[in-house]
This record gives C-alpha cells, sequence and structure tokens, in this order.
C-alpha cells in the first residue's frame, strides 16, 4: 500500500512537472516588455494573451518607474499607497503562481493614469483530475490488516515499476488508484499536446 500510494505520488509529480515544463511562457507586457508612458495600451494586450498559472510575465523599465501591484481598488482609482508588492530596478519578472485576476500600475504619480495599468486574468492551468483531493484508501469499508509487504527494494531511488503489479494481491483501491495516476499522466500528456499544436 505505501509503496502504491508512493508510486501513485511519483507519477502525478512527474505529470505535473512535465505540465509546468511544457507550457511555462513569459509574457513580455506590452509584447515588447516596455513598462512606459508612451501610450501602449496593455490592458488591450493583455486580453489577447492567453495567460496561464505558471506563466510569468516581465516588466522592463527606466529608473523613472516602478512595477507596483496592488488591490483591484487601488487599480481602479490608480493608487499606489498601499502596495502588496513593488518592483524597481528597470527589469522584473513575475511569476503567475495561481489563477485569478493580478493588478499593476506604476506608483509614480500621473503615470498610472497615463496608461501605466495593467490588469491580468490568469487562468489556471489545468483541470483538477476528479478526486484528485480525496484519500483514496478511505472507500475501503473493511478495515483491513496491512499486507504482508514483499521485501522494500534496496534502491529506494529506483522508481517502483507501476505498470507490472507484484504478486502480493493489492487492494482494489489501489487499483482504481493505479488508473487514477495514469489518467493524470494522460490528461496531462492531452496538455502537452495541445500546447505543441497551439504553437
Ligand atoms: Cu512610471
Amino acid at each position: 500500500m505505501a509503496m502504491a500510494s508512493r508510486a501513485i505520488l511519483a507519477v502525478a509529480a512527474v505529470a505535473a512537472l512535465a505540465v509546468q515544463l511544457a507550457a511555462a511562457v513569459d509574457h513580455p507586457v506590452g509584447g515588447s516588455g516596455a513598462w512606459d508612458a508612451s501610450g501602449t495600451n496593455y490592458n488591450a494586450w493583455a486580453a489577447k494573451q492567453p495567460i496561464k498559472q505558471g506563466d510569468t510575465m516581465s516588466f522592463q523599465y527606466s529608473a523613472s518607474h516602478d512595477v507596483t501591484e496592488v488591490t483591484k481598488a487601488d487599480y481602479d482609482t490608480c493608487s499606489g499607497a498601499n502596495p502588496i508588492k513593488s518592483y524597481t530596478g528597470g527589469a522584473t519578472t513575475i511569476k503567475l503562481t495561481t489563477p485569478g485576476k493580478r493588478y499593476f500600475i506604476c506608483s509614480v504619480t500621473g503615470h498610472c493614469s497615463a496608461g501605466m495599468k495593467l490588469e491580468v486574468t490568469v487562468a489556471a492551468a489545468a483541470p483538477a483530475p476528479a478526486g484528485k483531493s480525496k484519500p483514496r484508501h478511505q472507500r475501503s469499508v473493511a478495515p483491513t490488516p496491512a499486507p504482508a509487504m514483499a521485501p522494500e527494494p534496496s534502491s529506494t531511488e529506483e522508481l517502483p515499476n507501476v505498470s507490472s503489479p507484484t504478486a502480493a494481491p493489492a487492494p482494489k483501491s489501489s487499483d482504481a488508484a493505479t488508473i487514477g495516476g495514469k489518467a493524470v499522466v494522460g490528461l496531462a500528456l492531452g496538455v502537452v499536446a495541445m500546447a505543441l499544436v497551439a504553437m
């Protein structure tokens, strides 16, 4: 059981990593990365960008500007008085780790209202597989004693081979969980394939 669970976790982790590695994209603001008050409509640009969870957004700017993340209320009023986070230095890359809205302005007086404001909608990277959050082994009603485990392989670095079941009879829920793990991999490969096609 423990071995099976670890194998599933390993498969899921690799699948999640594969999705992130394959799909993460950097989005230079405005298309060129230039963050200034020259009149670029950053929101018009952002609206056309497929910005996903795990992507990054990069800003290039002169010393007369900054990048300040603010709440929607402060974005709406162009107020940099209560920044969520503020960046200076001329080159800032922000990782968009969670889905949802993010709001950025330049906090220098007058610059936000002159157009240095950006609202970004970050899409979820991929739908969560059904039942992912539920511990699967809880479906077993009978409190079965732990089956005698085959001796652990001496090398713990080696991934257990999930495709060939061991001689020890595995509980039914483990089979279901293994199928779930394969579904995760399938889903991940599907997402990767879609991302490649989109490119
Ligand atoms: Cu500015």
